[in-house]
């Protein structure tokens, strides 16, 4: 069995994890049909519980010192423990051959650099505004104070502030919607790879801050002519493979 750790919230179930790049392998292991258990601890315990199993550091923060961050996955049925999004799905690919590949032969440069330019657009434009929505109903008190000493930059925006931040992330993603034919669900068409885990974690993300019932989420399902909606759908369309805990909390 696939353990696989996320950032506490205060949402049960299967809303239950926080992390866009958590979610990029959640993504990944329902279409592969692999069955995990997810594990929520808090953010500021990250790196005592990486380091409790021997999961990698993923980076190195300002003052040079590694970074420890969610995801990492400790997988039972071969004893490996792996860090990183990119790198968890490259091993499901290889752990679990049976399963649809995330990361099809000679695509590997091209998936990467999807990843990284979804993540300038979603980072630099909605991530602040999102952001200025903190804190939630959902999140935890340590949540709410590791992001007030870690991220002081994630401020209260204005309101012109945040027409702005939607107007580009509006335009830029519309840009690679333009690439995608009309009819497309997925980045290649109708194969699904890495790059609609990295999309569909970075929208999901979002129902977190914005919950279902607001104008935003609304807006960003109806964006592109419905486009991530569609993405967003297919996920839920397949059987869930999240095994829930005895505990709902944890
Ligand atoms: N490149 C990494 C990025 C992971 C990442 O940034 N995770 C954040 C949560 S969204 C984290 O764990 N942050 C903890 C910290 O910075 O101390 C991946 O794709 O797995």
């Amino acid at each position: 069995m696939i353990t696989l750790y996320d950032m506490k919230t205060l949402h049960t179930g299967t809303r239950r994890g926080l992390s866009p790049h958590t979610w990029k392998v959640r993504f990944a292991l329902r279409f592969k049909g692999i069955p995990y258990t997810l594990k929520c601890i808090e953010i500021g315990d990250i790196e005592a519980t990486a380091k409790s199993i021997g999961a990698l550091p993923t980076g190195k923060k300002v003052d040079g010192s590694p970074r420890y961050t969610v995801p990492f996955i400790q997988d039972s049925k071969t004893g490996k423990i792996i860090s990183e999004s990119f790198e968890i799905i490259e091993y499901l690919d290889v752990a679990y051959p049976e399963t649809i590949s995330m990361i099809p032969k000679g695509t590997r440069v091209l998936q990467g650099y999807f990843a990284d330019a979804v993540y300038k657009i979603i980072g630099t434009q909605i991530l602040p505004v999102y952001a200025s929505a903190m804190p939630t109903p959902y999140q935890t008190r340590e949540t709410t104070e590791w992001f007030r000493i870690n991220r002081p930059q994630f401020t209260k925006l204005s309101p012109e502030q945040e027409k702005e931040g939607w107007e580009k992330f509006r335009s830029e993603l519309g840009e690679l919607a333009k690439l995608m034919k009309e009819t497309d669900v997925f980045a290649m068409g109708d194969r699904v790879s890495f790059a609609d885990c990295v999309l569909f974690g970075q929208i999901i993300v979002l129902k977190f801050f914005w919950d279902e019932e607001t104008t935003e989420w609304k807006e960003m399902m109806s964006l592109h002519g419905g486009r991530w909606s569609r993405l967003i759908t297919a996920y839920y369309n397949l059987p869930d493979v999240e095994i829930q805990p005895e505990d709902p909390s944890s």
